[in-house]
């Protein structure tokens, strides 16, 4: 076997990337860190591919300050925080890791939705705290058996969120842009009236400017006392004050969050609620998904600079 050359071509690394991942990589390209932008303009010139996360993206600077920029290869698959029509304007190729991290973030859903509905969180005090041998027994929880699930986004993820909650013997329909063709589930074409037919409503919206705080106070009013909201997307398709305000008021019964308006300095508030299930955007952060992920980057940069046709890619 022919082994694949070194390019030689000298990449910026936005957002770590998993040992392995980074081994490789740095056997093909001269890999360069971002730390200042006054660091980085001593090297700008060189830069001709950029790896970066989906959460992370490339500020605007950043991608300006690049004059030979020919590829940006994202270690997910939000594209919102990259100026894709700016990127198509330089004639720059975007890669994304298409369906890689699908079932493990549909699983993330599934576990926070779990684990709200069926008291994770405060069993495991109840029984670390002593009451559970002091005799004592924690309240009942909630089933999912038989209970309604809307899913907002029906794309790959959503898809393999309703899966999961059929196997859970739920009741599915979804609001998307359009029906799934082949999809034997319920489309609705409203969010409100999805909310309100729902018990549960999951998040897998991309986020773009159209779905930017989509999730306001009339879809969590609808969703009802009773309702549990999922976002596994982007905290920015949630008005996150409305959130705020309906779980400490108990207008929603609880939220299951992974992602956040402000990430990583989230808003203080949400420490003070006990109806959340709280994670740091790790959907995806699975070292099985990581590692595909991470071969699927140096796939596609190795594919851009040996003039193959790109794998996954967005633009
Ligand atoms: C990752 C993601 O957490 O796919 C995405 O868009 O946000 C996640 O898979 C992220 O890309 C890692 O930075």
């Amino acid at each position: 076997m022919t082994a694949t050359p070194k390019t030689q071509q000298h990449l910026l690394l936005l957002e770590p990337l998993p040992e392995p991942t980074l081994a490789t990589l740095g056997e093909h390209f001269v890999i360069h860190h971002f730390s200042t932008m006054d660091e980085l303009k001593k090297i700008a010139p060189e830069i001709r591919a950029i790896a970066t996360g989906g959460s992370y993206g490339v500020a605007p600077e950043v991608m300006a300050a690049l004059p030979h920029l020919e590829i940006i290869a994202v270690n997910g698959v939000g594209l919102d925080r990259i100026n894709l029509a700016e990127a198509r304007r330089r004639h720059i190729r975007v890669t994304v890791t298409t369906d890689i991290s699908t079932n493990d973030v549909a699983d993330m859903a599934m576990l926070l939705l779990l684990a709200l509905k069926r008291n994770l969180r405060s069993n495991e005090q109840f029984l670390l705290n002593g009451s559970w041998a002091a005799g004592k027994l924690p309240p009942l929880a909630h089933s999912l058996n038989g209970r309604k699930l809307g899913i907002a986004g029906f794309g790959r993820i959503g898809q393999a969120v309703a899966r999961r909650a059929q196997a859970s013997n739920m009741e599915v329909a979804y609001f998307n842009p359009h029906p799934r063709e082949g999809s034997p589930l319920t489309f609705e074409p409203s969010l409100e009236k999805l909310a309100a037919w729902a018990d549960v409503l999951v998040i897998t919206l991309p986020a773009t400017a159209a779905t930017k705080h989509i999730v306001n106070a009339d879809i969590l009013a609808a969703l009802g006392k009773d309702g549990v909201l999922i976002n596994t997307a982007r905290g920015s398709v949630i008005d996150e004050e409305a959130l705020l305000a309906a779980l400490k008021d108990r207008t929603i019964a609880g939220a299951g969050l992974d992602v956040f308006q402000n990430e990583p300095t989230i808003n203080p508030a949400f420490s003070t609620l006990d109806n959340v299930v709280l994670q740091p955007h790790q959907a995806s952060a699975t070292i099985e998904t990581r590692l595909a992920m991470g071969q699927n980057i140096i796939d596609n940069l190795l594919a851009h600079f040996s003039g193959k046709p790109l794998l996954t890619p967005a633009c």
